[in-house]
């Protein structure tokens, strides 16, 4: 078994000679994120997809991720070396449940959250992501927005925004997890902390929050904040960059269970392999693709 420096080396040159570009989500294990030519956020990675100049990209990321990198970039080879990676929240609303939804408030426009599949984002009308939520509400001309699959995210943006939203009772188990009581604890022992909490975490520790935002806009805020501990209302993959990004800060989390267990599915073994074997190539019914690239376009052209 080769060791972890060993593989490292064996990827980057791998990677070199058959021009491979990885892209790693936030969330992934550090030394996927060290092997990666470029991390961050979902659309943000599909974004750089569709700038490379590459034909072939691994995706180490949850499996809606990929596909939403191919959704952009169907020509281009998209591979994701673990598939068995989902996300719980995206799997909370089924095509069915979605249509039925649909059919009993006719005319209400769909925004579904980028955590959410090729099928459903192919019958929503405009996609988000956590960033750019309360905008592309705030878009659309109807007072009244059918909100999936976050509920958590949708409740947030209706707090901000006039409109009456129709939300689904989707949420992210990692995120769920993180407790008001965790946060209330953090902040007695470390007085002088700023609080930065994703919107997908309830509202009750939303309301403890200084600073709500995306993963991106964490990295942000963190540079720019003057206090020197900062306590992340997030997944752990986040510490890896905060840290290395900002040396003299103190970066907490809630608990040491704010993980994501398909984030970490993807391990520098399976990313080799993926290299290696040119595994696992993600593809979507042509029809719906384009639909869904539909529903991602719009948002991408208001952000
Ligand atoms: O869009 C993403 O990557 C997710 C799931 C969260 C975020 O805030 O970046």
């Amino acid at each position: 078994m080769k060791d972890k420096e060993e593989l490292i080396n064996e990827i980057r040159e791998l990677k070199r000679r058959s021009k491979t570009v990885i892209l790693a989500h936030n969330y992934q294990r550090d030394e996927v994120q060290e092997i990666a030519d470029y991390t961050g956020d979902s659309l943000g990675l599909s974004r750089t997809a569709t700038e490379m100049d590459t034909d072939t990209i691994i995706f180490c990321g949850v499996y809606f991720m990929a596909e939403t990198a191919y959704i952009l970039n169907p020509h281009k080879k998209i591979l994701i070396p673990e598939p068995r990676a989902g996300c719980p929240l995206a799997d909370m609303i089924t095509i069915d449940q979605l249509l039925k939804l649909k059919s009993e408030h006719l005319k209400v426009p769909v925004v579904c959250y980028v955590n959410s599949t090729a099928e459903i984002k192919a019958e929503s009308d405009i996609c988000c992501t956590s960033s750019n939520a309360v905008s592309v509400v705030n878009s659309l001309d109807e007072g009244e927005i059918i909100f999936i699959p976050d509920k958590n995210l949708g409740s947030y943006v209706e707090s901000k925004t006039s409109k009456k939203m129709i939300l689904w009772p989707g949420y992210c188990p990692t995120h769920q997890d993180i407790t008001a009581d965790q946060i209330r604890a953090l902040k007695k022992e470390y007085p002088d902390a700023v609080f930065i909490a994703h919107p997908e975490c309830e509202t009750d520790v939303l309301d403890l929050a200084d600073e709500i935002t995306s993963t991106s806009g964490m990295y942000k805020f963190a540079k720019k904040t003057s206090s020197n501990t900062i306590i992340i209302g997030s997944e752990i993959g986040m510490r890896y960059r905060l840290e290395k990004e900002n040396p003299d800060k103190l970066i907490l989390f809630p608990s040491k269970g704010t993980i994501c267990p398909n984030m970490k599915l993807t391990t520098l073994e399976k990313v080799y392999r993926s290299l290696n074997e040119e595994v696992y190539e993600v593809s979507i019914d042509e029809g719906i693709r384009a639909r869904a690239e539909s529903a991602v376009r719009k948002m991408i052209n208001i952000s």
